[in-house]
């Protein structure tokens, strides 16, 4: 019998392109149970062509399930992930709750696939978008070079902090638009008042150097958990990462500008070839033809998407790269969705 499947969270933002992404992938699941806050319950949702009612978070609702992906707020994740565990189910879970903790594989299928089976707590953690929209990259030129430091800059889309980034989003760009704001020093911030929604500041004709809560000596939390979750997923615990984090007006698909150091000597000849040549990663480098990658072409795709590759003036060991990747889908359903499949696949023996 298939292995049945639940999704927590369903109704989010991360949780309707999960359900599309399992419709179009193949059908290696038994029953798929939609699982929200109660506020949600009795709504229906469509899943491989078929309306599923949506039940409320309970400890009963995971009875019968053997994988439940989770992508609900930190708190509500560190409550209720160990009760589906207790429950019998493998947890894949999108939150940050769980990915520091030593017994818990970080996992990125096409990186480091092989960690997911060593989960002693029954949980699988799913990295944050904007580590997800680039380690694909990173690993394949990881795996020839040998990666000695990072130093990222993002870009990312406001529907990283969910469906109310990007309702916020839009209000904001209706509200400017054909107004001929944008030409004197807070015009925009009083256009738009209290509509900030999610963000410290206007995000419409903007650009914001800012995501998630605020940590130690001025580093955000978002440019923590990049450095962080690069370093577990690439079995790297020393690596040097700086990662400056930036909010831009787009919908979806973070942007990273990427300075990658590494062990040996790089050529971007060579880097085109392993790029070209990894699973998950579309090359698209051709600047005298116009051709690199921006959020708005890449947006509802599921490769990580590479360009601008070159090779660093000062430095024969570093490379410079520009990669986009749908924040949504490989930054969060997809690479949750692939990683159900690696279980699925265990359980099949
Ligand atoms: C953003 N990446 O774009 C963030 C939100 O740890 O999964 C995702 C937070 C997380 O704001």
């Amino acid at each position: 019998a298939k292995p049945h499947l639940a999704v927590v969270g369903a109704t989010g933002a991360v949780g309707r392109v999960l359900l599309g992404i399992l419709s179009e992938r193949a059908d290696v699941w038994g029953e798929i149970r939609l699982i929200a806050s109660a506020r949600s319950a009795g709504r229906k949702l469509t899943v491989r062509g078929e309306e599923v009612e949506v039940v409320a978070l309970s400890e009963d609702a995971f009875d019968g399930i053997d994988v439940a992906m989770f992508d609900l707020p930190d708190e509500v994740a560190a409550q209720w992930v160990p009760v589906a565990v207790s429950k019998g189910a493998v947890v894949v879970d999108n939150s940050g709750a769980f990915r520091g903790d030593p017994e818990v594989p970080l996992v990125v299928p096409e990186v480091n696939g092989c960690a997911a089976r060593m989960r002693p707590r029954g949980i699988i953690a799913n990295p944050n978008c904007t580590t997800l929209s680039m380690i694909v990259a990173l690993g394949a030129l990881h795996a020839e070079y040998g990666l000695s430091e990072l130093v990222v800059s993002s870009y990312q889309a406001a529907s990283g902090v969910g469906q109310a980034g990007a309702e916020t989003l839009r209000a904001q760009l209706s509200a400017v638009s054909g107004t001929g704001l944008g030409a004197a020093p807070g015009d925009v911030r009083r256009a738009i008042g209290d509509t900030l929604g999610p963000f410290p500041a206007p995000l419409a004709l903007n650009v914001v150097p800012w995501a998630g809560s605020l940590q130690a000596d001025g580093w955000s939390s978002e440019e923590l958990k990049i450095r962080d979750e690069c370093r577990k997923i690439l079995g790297l615990p020393e690596l040097p990462v700086t990662a400056t984090c930036v909010r831009v007006p787009v919908l979806t698909t973070h942007s990273m500008a990427v300075h990658a150091r590494f062990e040996n000597e790089v050529t971007v000849a060579g880097a085109h070839e392993i790029l070209a040549a990894a699973p998950g990663v579309v090359l698209f480098d051709d600047p005298a033809a116009g051709e690199y990658p921006t959020p708005s072409d890449v947006v509802g795709t599921d490769p990580t998407w590479v360009g601008r590759v070159r090779r660093s003036l000062d430095d024969p060991r570093a490379l410079e790269l520009f990669v986009c990747g749908d924040n949504l889908r490989k930054g969060a359903a997809l690479n949750a969705a692939q990683i159900g499949e690696l279980v699925v696949g265990e359980l099949r023996g």
